[in-house]
């Protein structure tokens, strides 16, 4: 059987464990990313750590996510990672450069490396046919200190791409038809290939809109080989230098694919799973209505796909936009990591061109980055867009992450974006659609859903782009390591706060369920952004909004019952239902409920780097075994797992969990490697890493 070319960089990378899908092995990487929301805390770790230089081949700095600036918090933490990057040997891209992956597709990708990145969209770069994979900041930490980053050797799903798109059918709506055949839940350990000869067709910042919104599946990365694109789009960068053809042995294979599906729940998933896989297979349902339902690959017909949208909620609920038609729409923002290449902002620009946004909307452009800016600003696309009445913001993440624009309540809001989690945008009932920029563009000037394809038949053409042979290449704002390192003073600012430490997980656990949530509680939820983003290097004062969008109206928040119970000696725990975890990277959402409290957390399944999080912050992952038994537990109720610690230590499969309320006893699993194990059982992973020296095990020093 030939190699899948994750295997092949896998193999390269390898070192520690074995290869076989479900082992945990370890791997070198050769650049780290951070970005500000999540490099502050990062970079604190690192200090800590005790190790004076970077030790990977390139760790990069971005500063995008906290740009708003209302109050001293995010300048502060701006001059923190513009000082302690250099300072360490990182280089560190300004305020004012581009949203981290854009920056660091079009600047530092390269075909064959390694990538961690403290975001979970880091898998952008897979559109150069690189490995890169999102994680937690302390993980990001020990991989700046030379350590090895450990995950699961990877199913790897297939994803064969045949024909090519039609005009007005864009790249997002191929992740779109992805995302509602695998959806957002039930991949963790998988990473998603492409290959075939769809594939040629696409070019690379396309394809990093596929793998971008690759992190809504829950896989571990998805990744596109490297071919002649790759190389035009380097050369574009005037780094083909750096081009090195990548791709999966012509005769490899890639492994089955099995989920527990919900026959009900699941339904339009496991229709499309027949409709778009091979080799599919449905068993029978279980009692509680789950089915085994396996497949060979995905094949997608690139010709055959349509304008897709994700409706208000979750990515995965996908829709037609022919479905929408007619909808009104009162808000459009293009941007983004996922959708704010030069490409996507020209068709937009040049769709928006000598007319004027509907009355209806109000309309905003983000540029990915400062290179796609000035590129728009030269050759006049800017100039259509402000006369058309658009509405500029800066080169960063901004709405994306309620960094404003929150849409009015309950209008329809569409967004280029890769996340629709209520709430997110700033509204708690907001109404938020992801589309790609044909269908937001289309949206802008008639007001309302419209298939873009319909544009053709009013008389217009979809518009032709064609890229410059080199792209505007200025590094200006990207500070260099340097000699003189010794000479900089690091800038630490009142608001910037150690993180705390962990302690070593309660030889008895005791206490009470200080929430219970559902389904696909992401860490947005968890941990919100938006106006408390600025709150992120201070931990005692963010931990105050830790699951703010559940308080309720007069009754203590979720942070003042737990501390309560913490003043009182009693361990917090959280019970949650699926994919407990979702979405982003932050660490905090580990890190800020370890503040307040809490010991473990109980659900029916985690996300992969949610439950790292967790691990690497002293909070124990428990697992139901029998998902039942999640019905037979309320908030309040108090439980207790006696040896709880000797469990974790010993290596003991499952724990015996009793609640005391209810005087009923219910058994649960640890989700845990022995290396996960002893990370625990030291107080999390800054102690252990502090104790065994992992950090510097493969840099060799
Ligand atoms: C996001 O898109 O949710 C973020 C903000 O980029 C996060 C990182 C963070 O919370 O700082 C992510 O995707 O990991
Ligand atoms: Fe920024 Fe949004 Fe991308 Fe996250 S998803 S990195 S907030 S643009």
């Amino acid at each position: 059987m030939g190699k899948s070319l994750t295997y092949k960089i896998l193999e390269q990378h390898l070192v520690e464990g074995n290869l076989v899908p479900g082992e945990e092995v370890g791997i070198r990487i050769d650049q780290t990313l951070t970005q500000d929301a999540t490099g502050t805390t990062a970079f604190l770790l690192f200090e800590s750590m005790g190790v004076p230089k970077v030790r990977n081949e390139l760790a990069v700095s971005y500063v995008d996510h906290n740009m708003s600036m209302f109050g001293p918090e995010n300048h502060t933490d701006h001059l923190y990672l513009q000082t302690v990057a250099p300072k360490v040997g990182a280089y560190h891209s300004r305020p004012g450069n581009g949203i981290c992956h854009q920056v660091h597709l079009e600047r530092f990708a390269a075909p064959g490396k390694t990538l961690l990145g403290s975001d979970s969209h880091t898998p952008t770069a897979g559109g150069a046919g690189m490995l890169a994979i999102g994680a937690g900041g302390l993980d990001v930490a020990v991989a700046m200190g030379g350590g090895p980053f450990y995950l699961t050797a990877p199913k790897v799903i297939g994803v064969e791409l045949k024909g090519k798109l039609q005009p007005w059918v864009a790249p997002k709506d191929i992740i779109f038809r992805v995302l509602s055949i695998l959806t957002t839940k039930g991949n963790v350990g998988c990473i998603v290939e492409y290959f075939g000869q769809g594939v040629k067709s696409l070019a690379v910042p396309d394809r990093s809109t596929v793998t971008n919104m690759g992190a809504e599946l829950g896989v571990t990365t998805s990744i596109f080989p490297a071919d002649a694109m790759t190389k035009k789009y380097l050369k574009a960068q005037g780094r083909q230098q750096q081009y090195k053809p990548m791709a999966a042995d012509r005769n490899a294979e890639y492994h089955r694919i099995i989920k527990k599906m919900h026959v009900q729940k699941d339904a339009a998933s496991i229709e499309n799973i027949r409709k778009y896989c091979v080799g599919v297979e449905v068993g029978e349902a279980d009692k509680d209505g789950y089915a085994t339902v396996s497949f060979d690959r995905i094949v997608i017909d690139l010709g055959a796909l349509e304008p897709l949208v994700a409706a208000p909620g979750s990515p995965d609920n996908i829709e037609t936009v022919r479905q929408n038609s007619g909808k009104k729409v009162h808000q459009v923002i293009v941007g983004s990591c996922t959708n704010s290449s030069f490409h996507d902002l020209m068709v937009v620009a040049k769709v928006l061109e000598g007319k004027t946004v509907h009355p209806n909307v109000e309309f905003s452009v983000a540029p990915g980055s400062r290179q796609v800016f000035n590129m728009l600003a030269r050759n006049g696309a800017l100039a259509s867009l402000i006369a058309a009445g658009a509405k500029i913001l800066e080169s960063a993440c901004g709405p994306c992450i309620g960094q404003g624009q929150s849409p009015a309540e309950g209008v329809v809001s569409v967004r280029s974006f890769n996340r629709n989690f209520t709430g997110r945008s700033g509204t708690l009932d907001d109404k938020v659609y992801l589309a790609s920029p044909e269908t937001c563009a289309a949206a802008a000037i008639t007001g309302e859903f419209c298939d873009p394809r319909d544009l053709s038949a009013k008389g217009m053409a979809y518009p032709k782009v064609t890229w410059p042979a080199r792209f505007i290449v200025d590094d200006s704002l990207i500070i260099k390591p340097t000699e003189e390192a010794a000479r900089i003073e690091v800038f630490r600012g009142p608001t910037i706060v150690t993180p705390p430490a962990a302690d070593v997980p309660p030889t008895d656990l005791a206490g009470p369920v200080l929430i219970k949530v559902g389904d696909k509680v992401t860490t947005d939820d968890i941990m919100p952004a938006g106006s408390f983003l600025k709150h992120r290097s201070n931990v005692p004062e963010y931990a105050k909004a830790v699951f703010f969008r559940f308080n309720r109206k007069d009754q203590p928040t979720f942070a003042q019952r737990a501390l309560a119970a913490k003043q009182a000696g009693k361990h917090g725990v959280v019970v949650a239902a699926e994919s407990y975890g979702q979405g982003s990277s932050r660490e905090h959402a580990a890190l800020c409920p370890m503040y307040l409290g809490v010991k473990a957390v109980i659900a029916k399944s985690m996300e992969r780097i949610h439950k790292a999080n967790l691990v690497n912050f002293a909070i124990v992952p428990l697992l139901f075994v029998h998902p039942a038994d999640y019905e037979k537990i309320e908030e309040g109720d108090e439980l207790a797992v006696l040896g709880l610690l000797k469990a974790v230590e010993s290596g003991e499969a499952n724990v015996q969990v009793q609640n005391c309320t209810r005087g009923t006893m219910f058994t649960c699993s640890l989700p845990l490697t022995t290396r996960e194990r002893k990370i625990l059982a030291a107080g999390g992973k800054l102690n252990h890493t502090r104790l065994t020296g992992a950090n510097g095990r493969v840099a060799g020093m």
